[in-house]
């Protein structure tokens, strides 16, 4: 692929889907997004095991997503040596101490966040049995070694960790999408080349028994959609 020239053809596959009848689609759309709508964000972890398994169908669906030029631009590290996340979870708090008391954090995006109720501290990144750190490849490289541009990588990333999120929760398992602000020192702990960028971080596991989340509605489709019709 990456040596394809301009002009050339693609081979072309037949693609079907079954036409659901319109009762039938709008079942299981009904049924999918009652099931997403118990998806939350968790802060609190068991620190039960997950099965790598799980964690690589997960990341097969995450990798699912569509890309700018199918370029597939995303590394999935998935870390559940306690070692290595005990580095991480020094590095982020570090970081994460600086914006919460460092003033760092402007005054505005705390007042944001209050809703949370989040601080610096951050033991899920040791109880949570995996974190799961996506990574976007900036740019690729040509088998000369040339660099090879990516395109809309971001989007494509942001994507495959909808889509990443979205299987964790079909498995009963709950995740976070965690950024540690800056990001950097998960690019140098987990030894990635520099054309990768850590995009965020994702502790994946069970909710702890005593886990709970804020109070938080979801907008109406009356405010999160425009309908423009004959
Ligand atoms: N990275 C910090 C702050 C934070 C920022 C946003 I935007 C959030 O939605 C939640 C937290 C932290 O993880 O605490």
């Amino acid at each position: 692929m990456a040596t394809r020239t301009p002009g050339s053809k693609p081979r072309m596959v037949p693609y079907k889907r079954p036409r659901l009848p319109e009762a039938l689609a709008g079942e299981r759309a009904r049924q999918f997004r009652e099931d997403m709508a118990t998806r939350r964000s968790v802060r609190m972890f068991s620190d039960a095991p997950v099965p790598r398994r799980l964690i690589e169908e997960a990341i097969l669906t995450g990798a699912s997503a569509p890309s700018g030029a199918h370029q597939q631009p995303w590394t999935f590290v998935a870390v559940s040596d306690p070692r290595i996340k005990r580095r991480i979870r020094t590095a982020a708090e570090e970081e994460e101490r600086r914006s919460y008391e460092g003033g760092r954090m402007p005054e505005e995006w705390r007042a944001a966040l209050a809703a949370l109720g989040t601080d610096w501290p951050k033991p899920f990144l040791e109880s949570a049995p995996w974190l799961v750190v996506l990574f976007e490849q900036v740019h690729g490289w040509f088998p000369d070694g040339s660099v090879r541009k990516h395109y809309y990588a971001r989007e494509s990333v942001g994507i495959a960790c909808g889509l990443f999120i979205t299987a964790i929760h079909r498995m009963g398992l709950v995740t976070l999408t965690h950024t540690p602000s800056p990001m950097r020192f998960l690019t140098e702990i987990l030894g990635r080349p520099r054309n990768e960028r850590p995009f965020v971080l994702l502790p994946v596991g069970y909710p702890a028994d005593d886990c709970v989340v804020p109070d938080l509605q979801r907008k109406p489709l009356a405010d999160v959609a425009v309908f423009i019709e004959p």
